[in-house]
């Protein structure tokens, strides 16, 4: 059964895969497992039907006949689950591999969301200016345990994993900020997953929906 899954009609990253539906595709495109994508609009999420699905009114989500979940993590583990090429066989490998998805979602990105949020909501406070380094002094530190974790490696830990898959899809939320400049090793680590064919096809395909969707609105 192909399974669909929900992304933005109209992504506010405009098209830089930044969105929760991005680590799913990729993961998707890992496996090999085609897919179908419904995308929803900023209405139709905050709908009853779309609820029902995702009770937080958010993308994405994944159908699988009569299975339906939310939470992009929770969806890449599901698929490493069914089919190989994202987990290893090895159980205690295994179970490292899925440490480390935990680690991105809990302690990498929770950092870096820390620091990124307040841009959005507290940019016109007094205290946003004297906050701003405090927020990336934390996410520093984080990043220079992950940096010298991953030391000269090509991944965290051996073959490429899910764990790698949601850590290098959480420091893409960083950009070109100079946090991830400061660590060589990281920076190229984002790097070679992005270099994935598995990433370029999903980015393509996100890029192409956002894409259609400016077109359609007459272009921005
Ligand atoms: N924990 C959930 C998961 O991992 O699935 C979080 C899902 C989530 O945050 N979804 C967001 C959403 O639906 C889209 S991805 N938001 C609508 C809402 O809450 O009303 C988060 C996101 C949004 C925009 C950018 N961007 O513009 O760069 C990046 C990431």
């Amino acid at each position: 059964m192909t399974p669909t899954i929900t992304a933005f009609a109209s992504s506010p990253d405009r098209g830089r895969g930044l969105a929760r539906d991005m680590p799913v595709r990729w993961a998707l495109e890992e496996v090999g497992q085609p897919y179908e994508v419904e995308l929803v609009s900023f209405e139709a999420m905050k709908a009853p039907a779309h609820r029902a699905r995702q009770p937080f009114g958010q993308i994405p989500t994944y159908q699988e006949g009569d299975l339906v979940l939310f939470e992009s993590g929770a969806i890449v583990l599901h698929v490493a689950g069914r089919l190989p090429g994202l987990l290893p066989e090895e159980p205690a490998a295994r179970a490292r591999a899925i440490g480390w998805m935990f680690a991105a979602l809990s302690t990498i990105e929770q950092a870096i969301l820390y620091r990124e949020i307040p841009t959005y909501t507290e940019r016109d406070r007094p205290w946003f200016e004297a906050r701003k380094p405090i927020l990336d002094d934390q996410a520093r530190r984080r990043l220079a345990d992950l940096s010298d974790r991953l030391g000269r490696a090509d991944w965290l830990d051996g073959a490429f994993s899910a764990g790698d898959l949601l850590m290098v899809q959480a420091l893409r939320r960083l950009g070109s900020s100079r946090l991830l400049e400061e660590r060589a090793n990281l920076a190229a680590y984002v790097a070679r997953g992005e270099a994935r064919p598995a990433f370029r096809r999903a980015f393509a395909a996100q890029r192409a929906a956002f894409e259609a969707a400016s077109a359609q609105r007459g272009g921005d």
